[in-house]
């Protein structure tokens, strides 16, 4: 008997699934209470019962890996729900197909709150979004369902990803204004400082007006580097640069360090007692015994980093490039487009998705330094940090390597796509064009989703597959969308090539 089952992420135990406790550190009994819930929210959206939206969003993103690990907080979310709970082991009983596609509707939706969340804080409307999620979790609990059914359940959550991720841009633009291309810095200033972990523009926008004035400089970390790129952040003075780099390297980097560290949103991995008492939590993120911030009042996260105060000298490092969403690159399409016609640019990757601990992701940095001079690199999410420290040149005026933001700015990549394509008068799979994505959790699921929603073909998915998809699933998807899993950077660039 397994004490628990869990194969959301790319971690998971052997490639199968984790049974006994989480490689992420999740163990048993959390795993429980998120299933619980889990099957809550799925009784609760069966039953069209009472249950609002936020419960809903927050519910799910609770569940997320790397997000909370707190047993107390989940049972509040789980009574709050007040359902009897759907079991989900009916689910993983099922036959392997069904399960397969059960699970990638799961998985889907759970990456979708994430971007819904973010959308919801800053007071957009997501309750079409919602009701696609009620769908989908009313269709897992579907006792006769099959193929039939849930296929096109699975393809309609990816284009309602794609709404997700257009309603953020609009969000996070009209809210904190265009990116912009941006040097960032990673010295470490003296004195008291906060690292802002996790995708909440809006947690960065409170902590920099609740800090300013106050002696304190506050720097990114992980996915929130590309927060720099934006007007109504990167007015604030104190807001520096960037500390570290992926959330992988967390336990290392954080050690020993004198500020104060806010998680907003996954990856938190469970802290080390060295640093664990300047760790800080808000939003859906927890983990017992570190102090949550649930009122958005940072005064404790604050009063820590001036208790600690920081570093006695600067601690020198270098620079990132980030901000080139989708609107700074469009604003050079005719450039592009010229250097693409004349030749001078011959293809485009985009090389990203997320990072994680396994050596084999090293094909990533491998994959992007053999890449040819005249391409061009784009790259987002945390898999950036495999590439973003390396020299890659210019081609036709512009710098090789493009940072377009977080995995929630996958939607930026879409539109730069479909405006070549518009361009070229050609479809999105007709471009010089290829997809080198990096998966770990599940909004990696989704955004795979919204691009086999696209028709996009021939995406080069690692650095394994998911676990969770049956040989049928992957078959349909292989012949239908010529997904592939990494091999090798030379001889997938030779296949690509040919
Ligand atoms: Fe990375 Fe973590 Fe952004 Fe994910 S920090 S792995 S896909 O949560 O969200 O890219
Ligand atoms: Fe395992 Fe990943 Fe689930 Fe954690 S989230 S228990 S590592 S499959």
């Amino acid at each position: 008997m397994n004490e628990m089952f869990c194969f959301q992420c790319e971690q998971t135990a052997g490639g199968i699934a984790c049974t006994k406790s989480g490689v992420c550190g999740k163990n048993s009994g959390t795993a429980a209470i998120q299933d619980e819930l889990t099957g809550a929210l799925i009784a609760a959206s069966r039953k069209g019962a009472d249950l609002s939206d936020e419960l809903l969003i927050e519910g799910l993103f609770a569940t997320l890996t790397n997000v909370n690990f707190d047993d107390a907080a989940l049972k509040a979310l789980r009574d709050k729900v007040g359902q009897p709970y759907y079991n989900l082991y009916n689910v993983r009983d099922a036959d392997e197909d069904t399960r397969s596609l059960k699970t990638l509707l799961l998985l889907g939706v759970r990456g979708i709150v994430a971007y819904a969340y973010h959308s919801q804080v800053l007071g957009y409307d997501i309750s079409g979004i919602a009701a696609f999620i009620r769908k989908a979790l009313s269709a897992i609990a579907e006792p006769d369902w099959g193929l039939t059914e849930l296929l096109p359940l699975v393809m309609e959550c990816g284009k309602v990803n794609l709404d997700a991720l257009a309603l953020l841009d609009k969000a996070n633009t009209e809210t904190f204004g265009t990116p912009e291309p941006t040097t960032v810095a990673r010295t470490i200033e003296p004195g008291p400082f906060i690292v802002v972990s996790g995708h909440d523009l809006r947690d960065l926008k409170l902590l920099l007006e609740q800090t300013e004035g106050k002696g304190v400089n506050v720097y990114t970390h992980g996915e929130m580097l590309p927060a720099h790129g934006y007007p109504g952040l990167k007015k604030y003075a104190h807001l520096k640069g960037n500390f570290g780099t992926a959330w992988q390297n967390q336990q290392k980097e954080f050690a020993g360090v004198p500020g104060a560290f806010l998680f907003t949103t996954n990856c938190l991995m469970p802290p080390k007692p060295s640093y664990s008492d300047r760790v800080f939590t808000t939003s859906a993120v927890g983990y017992p015994g570190l102090t949550h911030i649930e009122d958005k009042n940072f005064a404790p996260l604050i009063a820590k980093a001036l208790e600690l105060g920081g570093y006695t000298e600067a601690q020198s490092g270098g620079t990132f490039t980030s901000g080139f969403g989708h609107s700074a690159i469009l604003s050079n399409a005719e450039a592009i487009v010229a250097a693409v016609k004349s030749g001078a640019i011959k293809r485009f990757f985009l090389i990203g998705g997320c990072d994680g601990t396994k050596s084999e992701r090293s094909y990533y940095t491998d994959f992007a330094k053999l890449t040819p001079a005249d391409s061009v690199i784009l790259t987002l999410g945390c898999g950036k940090y495999r590439l973003n420290d390396i020299d890659f040149g210019t081609v036709a005026g512009l710098p090789r390597l493009l940072d377009m933001g977080q995995c929630n700015d996958a939607y930026g990549a879409i539109k730069v796509a479909l405006a070549l394509a518009e361009a070229f008068s050609c479809g999105v799979n007709d471009l010089p064009l290829s997809l080198v994505i990096s998966w770990y959790e599940q909004k990696a699921v989704s955004i795979l989703l919204t691009l086999l929603h696209l028709g996009i073909k021939n995406i080069l998915l690692g650095p394994t597959l998911p676990a969770f998809v049956s040989p049928n699933i992957l078959n349909y998807l292989v012949e239908n969308f010529g997904i592939a899993p990494v091999t090798t950077p030379e001889a997938d660039l030779r296949k690509i090539a040919a």
